[in-house]
């Protein structure tokens, strides 16, 4: 047995209260290499004649990655505390593993040795809101979308899609835009916009604050933004705003106070300033977001900016009643600062949803005290890499798959807010070299996966763009320049998603891959009740797969709404970029 691969530590993604009444445990071993995983355990506190009573338990195989193999059990004990190790066989040798080490002979008797989870806290157990598990979310960049009142316009606005977007220019997109085409959305299925900032600033994008209790006039005013709000929850559409809490922006009066006043300034402490005068040429002289020194770091650890930022976090909710908070640049703020915002804001409305900004492995911001779930930018590029641009295989894209899916523990994952592109990264059509193919896949995947997809505004339409600026066009309302057949399909996903729990954030997810159909995706979602195998060719031509878990079937095929029933051997042949979706309940 290869004992270096045996990984197991508690209180992470390996072991964590799921509800109030059950624990997840997980195991990694090298891939391959063990047969048989038993958990043993006990409460830590029921002995009976200096005997330690434990309790056997199988573990099954949860996936496997490039390197590792996943084993996963989930328990209640019933006084919600626990001592446990692991038996592993793996068919020459039986060993046990506990939190001091492996053992031929193991120490059951004597619970120091063990594992412990020693409580399940109600208080300490992830809880994000439950209405994120059934949302699917539009990103909205609101200079973008639609200009529906020209009177507010900015100067030197240009002609709505006159030209391609640059760093600085304006095409005049605001609330009463947004409001003009809820039809649009609510027709679409989304039922969650996620706006990026639109708070009063300087540039077009609004990631460099002037005044976090305003919003920009480009866009409206707060009343407005208030209509805008109560319009998308009569239609049951949630909305999330982004707080720029790293850094302000350069005209944010307490910068330019220290700009003017250097020393004398009572906001001096609100940065990280390093001597006077400031230097905004070249590498600036105090911490910035990047180099870029219109937008100065906020010293979050500073009581006085702290309690004004938390005023303007629980203000929009509990002035507009917003729905979440997506944290800019989250993993440069310290941990503290998110830990009183999640009380304040979590106070003033319960079920706020609160998403941080992180690009990279986020489990020390997913403990449950700051945020509720990440961008999942690792979902993202393996996305990408698969289905836009075919750089990895059928089994390096499950191995990465697998792997995200057991970065974090499952109740992270069905909020995690997956998304195949934004306002930083090129658009996923532009991505897959203008191939609307690959596009559909990477829709039916992103749509049939664990978590809260996002869609960027456009994109289900077909709209292109490359790098920020490029990806952040105007919204094209030209309907004969909309793919309304990408619309339509977009829309079927959502609607599958929203009425068969196992297509969506319900099911469990496995992949049933064959091994001798190299550039075919083949995956199960699960629920107790019933099943839908997805079958993907990612390829050019067309490709015939075998699925053994379809024999004797009988089911409905999603998308030709046919019924189907399989013999013993179950081959399928796709049409190139081809797709089946079988429902077997
Ligand atoms: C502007 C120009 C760019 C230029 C840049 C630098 O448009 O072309 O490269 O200036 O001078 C906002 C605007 C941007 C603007 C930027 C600076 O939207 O248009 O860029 O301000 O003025 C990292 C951070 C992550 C951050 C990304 C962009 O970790 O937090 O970089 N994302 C947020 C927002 C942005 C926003 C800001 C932060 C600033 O979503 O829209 O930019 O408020 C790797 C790394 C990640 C890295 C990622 C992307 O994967 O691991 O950490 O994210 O690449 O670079
Ligand atoms: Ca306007």
């Amino acid at each position: 047995m290869f004992k270096e691969a045996v990984y197991h530590r508690p209180k992470n993604n390996y072991a964590y209260a799921y509800d109030q009444e059950t624990l997840h445990i997980r195991l990694r071993t090298k891939k391959d290499d063990v047969q048989e995983v038993i958990l043993i355990s006990g409460d830590p506190y029921h002995w009976i004649d200096g005997k330690w009573q434990t309790n056997r338990l199988e573990m099954n195989k949860s996936g496997s990655d490039e390197l590792f193999d996943y084993w996963f059990c989930e328990l209640r004990p019933s006084q919600r505390r626990l001592r446990y190790c692991f038996e592993l066989n793996d068919g020459k040798e039986k060993i046990t593993y506990t939190e001091k080490g492996f053992f031929e002979t193991p120490p059951i008797h004597d619970t120091k040795f063990h594992f412990c989870f020693p409580f399940l806290n109600s208080i300490d157990v992830f809880d994000a809101p439950d209405w994120v598990r059934d949302t699917v979310w539009y990103q909205i960049f609101p200079e973008r979308f639609a200009n529906g009142d020209k009177e507010n316009d900015p100067h030197g606005v240009l002609p709505w899609a006159s030209q391609d977007p640059t760093q600085d220019s304006f095409f005049g997109g605001d609330f009463q835009g947004v409001m003009d085409h809820l039809d649009y959305l609510e027709n679409l299925g989304i039922n969650g916009i996620y706006f990026t900032p639109i708070f009063k600033a300087h540039s077009n994008h609004k990631y460099d604050t002037i005044d976090y209790m305003e919003i920009d006039p480009q866009f409206g005013d707060k009343e407005t933004f208030r209509t805008l709000v109560k319009e998308c929850h009569k239609r049951g559409i949630r909305v999330m705003l982004d707080a720029v809490f790293n850094h302000s922006g350069f005209y944010f009066e307490p910068f330019q106070d220290v700009i003017k006043k250097e020393h004398d300034s009572k906001y001096k402490d609100w940065f990280h300033l390093r001597e006077f005068p400031l230097k905004t040429e070249g590498i600036p002289n105090y911490d910035t977001f990047g180099f870029v020194a219109s937008m100065p770091k906020l010293n979050t650890e500073n009581p006085e900016v702290k309690a004004y930022l938390l005023k303007v976090a629980t203000y929009w909710v509990k002035e507009f009643d917003i729905d979440g908070w997506r944290l800019d640049v989250a993993n440069e703020v310290d941990h503290s600062f998110w830990r009183e915002f999640r009380n304040a804001v979590k106070t003033v409305k319960p079920d706020t949803y609160i998403l941080g900004e992180i690009w990279h492995d986020s489990i020390p911001w997913l403990q449950g005290d700051q945020f509720d779930a990440v961008m999942n930018y690792p979902f993202t590029d393996a996305s990408i890499d698969y289905f836009a641009q075919n750089k990895i295989n059928t089994k390096q894209f499950s191995n990465v798959i697998t792997n995200v899916l057991h970065m974090y523990p499952e109740t992270v994952n069905q909020v995690s807010f997956n998304l195949l592109d934004s306002h930083d990264t090129p658009r996923i059509l532009t991505l897959a070299d203008n191939n609307k193919d690959r596009v559909r896949l990477l829709y039916l995947f992103q749509l049939s996966f664990i978590g809260t997809p996002c869609i960027y505004y456009g994109d289900e339409i077909g709209m292109t763009g490359g790098e920020d600026p490029g990806c952040r066009k105007c919204m094209d309302w030209d309907s004969s320049n909309q793919d309304q057949q990408l619309f339509s399909f977009v829309q079927q996903l959502i609607s599958f998603r929203k009425s068969i729990p196992a297509f969506g954030n319900r099911g469990k997810l496995q992949f049933i891959n064959d091994d001798n159909s190299p550039n075919s995706l083949v995956y199960e979602k699960t629920t107790d009740e019933e099943k839908v195998i997805i079958i993907i060719n990612n390829d050019h031509k067309s490709n015939k797969v075998r699925v053994p878990k379809l024999a004797n079937k009988s089911c409905k095929e999603l998308f030709s709404q046919s019924e189907q029933t399989f013999g013993d051997d179950v081959t399928i042949e796709l049409a190139p970029f081809g797709y089946l979706a079988y429902h077997i309940v």
